[in-house]
């Protein structure tokens, strides 16, 4: 017997390609809405720190694409914690525990969470947790906390939290953080 998951999840990829534009280089790969087919995806798929420099990974609730002008996201943010000097494996293990802690609906606030991402670009590797609402403080701080713990992470990682509305006109590198820990 499979075991039911409370939301159906889609797994997206976003292939690097120059020739493309962003929206063209997103693929949705598969939906998923039980523990069994989760892994038999997991296993089944290359982990994030086997993927072309400049890919993405994306798991979103069904519906919501992993866009910032979807309705779902456009006056959302993001937890983003840049993983740098990280071996392969931590960033493969952040990454599950980024998913199971999504999958899981562990925190209060799931209704909430949007999805979560992960960016492989070398140096400066990512992985960011989408949430619906900036203005909701409780719910964004309640979410980065129930984050920090389920990847066991230790003070070194510093989350920040940015809205996409200004991650989205960002001029040169740096985006304000509306909040931090
Ligand atoms: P990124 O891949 O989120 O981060 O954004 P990076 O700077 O670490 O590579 C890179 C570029 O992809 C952005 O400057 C946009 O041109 C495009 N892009 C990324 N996202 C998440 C979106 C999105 O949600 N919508 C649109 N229209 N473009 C995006």
């Amino acid at each position: 017997p499979h075991h039911p998951l409370t939301n159906t999840w889609t797994l997206w990829y976003l292939e690097n390609d120059r020739s493309k534009t962003w929206e063209d280089m997103l693929h949705e790969v598969t939906s998923f809405n039980t523990v069994e087919n989760f892994w038999s995806l997991i296993n089944h798929i290359k982990p994030p720190s086997e993927i072309r420099l400049g890919s993405d990974y994306c798991m979103f609730k069904k519906g919501i694409r992993p866009m910032w002008e979807d309705a779902a996201n456009k006056q959302g943010g993001r937890w983003v914690i840049n993983l740098s000097k990280n071996t392969k494996s931590d960033l493969d293990n952040f990454w599950l525990d980024t998913m199971l802690c999504l999958i899981g609906e562990c925190c209060d606030y799931s209704d909430q969470l949007c999805g979560a991402v992960v960016n492989i670009r070398g140096k400066s590797n990512k992985i960011s947790v989408w949430t619906a609402d900036g203005s909701n403080e409780v719910a964004a701080l309640e979410i980065g906390r129930k984050l920090r713990e389920c990847l066991r992470m230790e003070g070194v990682y510093v989350l920040q939290y940015q809205l996409h509305m200004d991650t989205m006109i960002k001029q040169g590198s740096t985006v304000k953080s509306v909040y931090t820990m």
